[in-house]
């Protein structure tokens, strides 16, 4: 188990800042790709949630997991990916986390931790679950955060799994995204009673916290993935956010199930990167100029890794069967020029 540091010296607050400014740039690259017709495919863009995964994932070692979903970049940089391999995977490149053949919603990336995104809403609740399980048995001490959307509690998965966790005392924590939507249907129109109170009647100890406060999320998290590695999990959190964009790049016209209104009054309010910045010049942690410096810093970043991704190889076209479960059959003729 790798250590965490404790959140109490500037360099985490800054740290913190730094990792959803590029969640930011990031999936505003990502989101002028795909405008620009430069990536294959559609994506899911995390903007306005950033404090969520950065919150949570400044609370876990190295070697704690998490798994993720189809909204998964913002999960993926916190765990500690690189823009450049990001950028390579979204854009089929051989570089990629996945050698440019999972694409947006399939990210992985072992090495720190991250057992994957998932395109099924709701599949990686039994992955989280088994890997949390496994800490367990081999005794690692490890935690798992398993990240879904307030879609995905509809799924039958998500009650078979919390009752073993529960019974079996499992190191898992639910976290919960509530963006207040799934795809282009109000959650409140969908979803009844009270979130939590689904995991507490498993006898889960749930909380409910400003998904949009990096610091409250991150204080919560803290303290429960230390009780986690003491055998007093699992827990659930649902965290209250907001998606900027639509539910992906291209649902570009959304007011027939949402305002511009309430868009704006987000971004106006509650925007998880601003008001952060403001806390951090009112406790004298970093000037209004340094919180520029970096931004900037981070632009020139983002955007050098979308020159090296956009410049960078393909896969070989011998191993597209290389790396892959299934469709390898329909594949070959195809490539070959022997399909009829
Ligand atoms: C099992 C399954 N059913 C339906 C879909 C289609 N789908 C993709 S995203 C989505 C909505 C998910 O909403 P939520 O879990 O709230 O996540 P959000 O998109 O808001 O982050 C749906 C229904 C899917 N990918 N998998
Ligand atoms: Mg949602």
């Amino acid at each position: 188990m790798a250590k965490k540091p404790a959140q109490t010296n500037a360099d985490d607050y800054l740290r913190m800042y730094r990792q959803m400014a590029k969640i930011r740039a990031f999936e505003d690259n990502a989101n002028r790709l795909y405008l620009e017709a430069k990536m294959p495919g559609l994506t899911h863009m995390y903007s306005g949630e950033e404090a969520v995964a950065v919150g949570i994932c400044e609370a876990l070692g190295s070697t704690d997991k998490i798994t993720s979903t189809h909204r998964g970049h913002g999960h993926c940089m916190a765990k500690g990916a690189d823009f450049k391999q990001m950028f390579c995977e979204l854009l089929g490149k051989a570089e990629g986390y996945c050698r440019g053949k999972g694409g947006s919603m399939h990210i992985a990336d072992q090495d720190n931790g991250n057992l994957g995104a998932n395109a099924i809403v709701g599949g990686s609740m039994g992955i989280a679950t088994g890997a949390a399980l496994s800490a367990k048995l081999r005794g690692s001490k490890d935690v798992t955060v398993c990240f879904f959307g307030d879609g995905a509690t509809a799924q039958g998965l998500m009650y078979e799994v919390m009752n073993m966790a529960a019974l079996w005392k499992l190191p898992v924590i639910y976290a919960c995204e509530n963006n207040g939507y799934s795809e282009y249907t109000r959650t409140d129109e969908i979803a009844a009673g009270s979130i939590t109170a689904r995991a507490e009647a498993f006898g889960i100890e749930a909380h409910k916290v400003d998904g949009q406060d990096v610091l409250a999320v991150n204080k919560l998290t803290t303290d429960l993935v230390a009780r986690a590695r003491k055998g007093e999990g699992p827990f659930f959190i649902e965290l209250e956010t907001y998606r900027y964009h639509g539910h992906h790049v291209g649902d570009i016209n959304r007011e027939y199930y949402r305002t511009k209104k309430e868009e704006a009054d987000w971004k106006k309010n509650r925007d998880p990167i601003t008001n952060f910045g403001k806390w951090l010049t009112k406790e004298g942690i970093a000037s209004a100029d340094d919180l520029a410096a970096m931004d900037a810093e981070i632009k020139d970043e983002a955007k050098a890794a979308v020159d090296y991704a956009l410049a960078a190889d393909y896969p070989p076209e011998e191993e597209v069967d290389a790396h892959v479960f299934s469709g390898v059959a329909h594949a070959r003729p195809y490539l070959s020029g022997d399909a009829a």
